[in-house]
């Protein structure tokens, strides 16, 4: 039995190919249709009949999708993995509010880089416009939302001294009450401030866990760009920030140029959406199809990767490469008044990438495992892209 998305409904397929199928329809836990013997052919129509007596008038693909389900857990007997995930993770989903609001402290000490951070990301400036940025006062709060896929509210905390007095004051309980996660930037190049660094972050980790023990502590070393022997300072720096801390710490080494930020914030983005959860459980059960490499669903407002099968030391090259493609396919697409394109295809002599549009915001893009395939292979692998398409498409039908 299953719940169907967006419906107080659940679904129910008992039976055989060979003596028909029996289809149950529950409402809030009442069996409201009953059928039996029905073959397989006819399961979706049947049960698409249903919801139009009742007008409603529920997408065909996600009954597809569910009659899928029920199915392939009749007949294996046992749920595959990746079948009794993908169920587990639509009830989990349907228990939370999709569009969550998540809080998110950016802290550090001033002239750390943070402001530049979340200017570059969220706001879409410039490295070139963000070199004269000027000092926070006091605490500068921001909402954004990635693409309908979550909604980070963002404290950016100034981080002069005056104002970190404060915050370790009264203003503490405002600062650290149901935030998510701690974004704490180190400015890589001050190194005759990071004991002082240290302290900060020590006192932040400590006040973000005891108002909330779940949360996600992450840190950035940042302006990177400036610095020679990358490795060994990072190596440094890890160990000398944190040895009093026992909790998990997340590194990313960071810099308004390139395109680091991008996959950091990617990956911070996708642990607070319950909706990439589900994502990235579609993309990898469509990565398990002979043929598909690799997928990866970006948002085009800011090329953030907000589901994506890629490890992540490919990501950070991969999605920057493909933000940067999606850019210019936008120009190009613009001059030549193809806005609205469905689907592309990209061969190089290495790649082959096919890119379906989803939404208006989103693209999912699928790295093919060979770029020699032939005519039917493609075919065979633009439908599942279309079928993804719209599995992903549907977390947004209410
Ligand atoms: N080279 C380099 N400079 C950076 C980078 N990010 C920020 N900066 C510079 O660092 C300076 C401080 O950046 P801000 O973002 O204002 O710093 P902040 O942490 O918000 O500072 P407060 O608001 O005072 O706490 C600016 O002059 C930026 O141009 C980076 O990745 N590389
Ligand atoms: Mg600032």
């Amino acid at each position: 039995m299953k719940k169907i998305p967006g419906t107080l409904f659940q679904l129910g397929i008992t039976g055989s190919t060979d003596k028909g199928y029996l289809i149950n329809i529950w409402y809030r836990d009442q069996l409201v249709y009953e059928r039996a013997n029905v073959i397989k052919e006819a399961l979706i129509n049947e049960i698409q009949f249903f919801f139009e007596g009742k007008n409603l008038s529920l997408p065909r693909n996600r009954i597809e999708w569910i009659v899928r389900e029920e199915l392939s857990s009749i007949s294996s007997g046992d749920e595959t993995f990746i079948e009794s995930t993908v169920s587990d993770l639509i009830d989990e989903f349907e228990k939370k509010p999709t569009e969550e609001m998540k809080k998110i402290v950016l802290i550090g000490l001033s002239n750390a880089g943070k402001t530049c951070i979340y200017e570059r990301v969220f706001e879409g400036k410039k490295p070139w416009e963000l070199l004269h940025s000027a000092a926070t006062k006091g605490i500068a709060y921001k909402e954004y939302e990635v693409g309908t896929i979550s909604k980070p509210m963002i404290w950016d905390l100034g981080g002069q001294q005056q104002y970190l007095d404060e915050y370790h004051g009264v203003l503490k309980n405002n600062i650290f009450q149901k935030a998510s996660i701690l974004l704490y930037v180190i400015d890589i190049t001050d190194s005759s401030r990071y004991e002082d660094a240290r302290k900060e972050l020590e006192w932040s980790v400590n006040q973000m866990l005891s108002f909330n023990p779940g949360a996600l502590i992450n840190v950035f070393f940042h302006k990177i760009d400036l610095i020679q022997d990358k490795d060994e300072v990072v190596d440094y720096l890890k160990k000398f920030i944190s040895y009093k801390i026992s909790h998990k710490i997340r590194y990313h080494t960071t810099s308004i140029f390139g395109q680091s930020l991008f996959s950091a914030w990617s990956e911070i983005i996708r642990e607070i959406s319950p909706k990439t959860t589900f994502i990235n459980t579609i993309l990898n059960s469509m990565k398990s199809h002979n043929g598909i490499k690799d997928a990866v669903l970006l948002e085009k407002s800011t090329g953030l990767a907000c589901g994506s099968t890629l490890d992540l030391k490919e990501e950070d090259i991969a999605v920057g490469m493909l933000s940067l493609l999606i850019v210019t396919i936008d120009k190009v697409t613009q001059e030549m008044k193809l806005q609205n394109f469905k689907e592309f295809k990209l061969k190089t002599d290495s790649n082959f990438l096919l890119i379906d549009n989803v939404t208006n915001e989103l693209l999912l893009i699928i790295i093919l495992a060979s770029s020699d395939y032939n005519k039917e292979k493609i075919v065979e692998i633009e439908e599942i892209g279309k079928q993804v398409a719209n599995q992903i498409r549907n977390l947004w039908v209410q």
